[in-house]
């Protein structure tokens, strides 16, 4: 009974330490391509960033926030444009972004993409700022985003 009981302990603590040693944090599983912000004017006020998100795991994930470093802007939100009675405009979105398994969503001008809100200063070509990501498990991934100006740019819109 005794050797019973200690082998299905051992076999307890086993599959704990298997689960807790596959369970991978979302922005482990994440892989960023194309990132880039938009160069703006000197006295621009918001600016826009894009980028392509792939999820490489097997399981759905959940981009919840982005956040960007005080001395680049005040706040930096997930936003669509959307198109309603032939007027264009913009919306944050609220329940962030789902990427499904070994898939990707696509950040482009005209559609998603990343507001940064109240500039401190211009974003210049050539140089670079860094966005954090937040998942819904609370796993976060910092990224760097090239910034090319509007001309560079596969398609073209107001801000
Ligand atoms: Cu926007």
């Amino acid at each position: 009974m005794k050797t019973i009981l200690v082998f299905f302990m051992s076999f307890l603590v086993c599959s704990t330490f298997a689960a807790e040693h596959h369970a991978s944090k979302m922005a482990d599983q994440v892989k960023i391509d194309n990132a880039w912000a938009r160069a703006t004017f000197a006295l621009a006020k918001s600016g826009a960033a894009y980028m392509t998100i792939n999820n490489i795991s097997a399981k759905e994930l959940r981009l919840v926030s982005v956040s960007v470093s005080e001395s680049v802007a005040n706040d930096a939100q997930l936003h669509h444009t959307i198109m309603k009675d032939d007027v264009m405009s913009m919306q944050e979105l609220d329940d962030g972004v789902v990427v499904d398994a070994s898939s990707g969503v696509e950040f482009l001008p005209g559609g998603k993409h990343i507001m940064l809100l109240g500039l401190t200063g211009p974003l210049l070509a050539g140089e670079s700022l860094v966005l954090t990501f937040t998942f819904e498990d609370e796993s976060i991934l910092n990224h760097t985003f090239a910034i090319k100006d509007a001309t560079n740019a596969p398609k073209s819109m107001s801000h």
